[in-house]
């Protein structure tokens, strides 16, 4: 009866420990939840702070857009723009945007730390594919 009590928490401490675990580090980037938009506008009026992502539609940070604060944008609905149609990105200078592809972070995803004024010209996301990113403090 005994044995079987310590057996007991024991199970119970560990299942808390592998539930604590779970909890810090079960996301391997380490999760913030998800993606706020704190802004939204058109002709690229978009201006983030060091702790904010701006998206536009158009190169050269114009057309609509939106500002994004830290957090996990799985689609495009959850960013509030069309999908495949970020042409620009600016980069607040305490975050870097991790741009996807496909939805739900997949894809060949390319990390931004500084402001690019054209997707068209890089080599791992292009122009109007992004579907889903990532702010995340850098
Ligand atoms: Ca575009
Ligand atoms: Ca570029």
């Amino acid at each position: 009866m005994k044995t079987r009590l310590i057996i007991g928490s024991l199970t119970l401490s560990l299942y808390l420990f592998l539930v604590a675990c779970g909890t810090t580090s079960g996301q391997p980037s380490g999760a913030v939840g998800a993606g706020v938009i704190v802004f939204s506008g058109t002709g690229g009026n978009c201006s983030p702070n060091a702790d904010q992502v701006a998206l536009y539609v158009d190169s050269d940070f114009d057309g609509q857009c939106v500002v994004l604060a830290l957090g996990d944008y799985k689609d495009a609905a959850a960013f509030g723009l069309p999908d495949n149609s970020v042409s620009s990105v600016r980069v607040g200078a305490n975050v870097q945007a991790v741009v996807c592809p496909d939805a739900d972070f997949s894809g060949q995803c390319e990390t931004l730390k500084a402001d690019d004024s054209s997707l068209g010209d890089n080599t791992v996301i292009g122009d109007d594919e992004v579907t889903s990113l990532r702010v995340r403090p850098r």
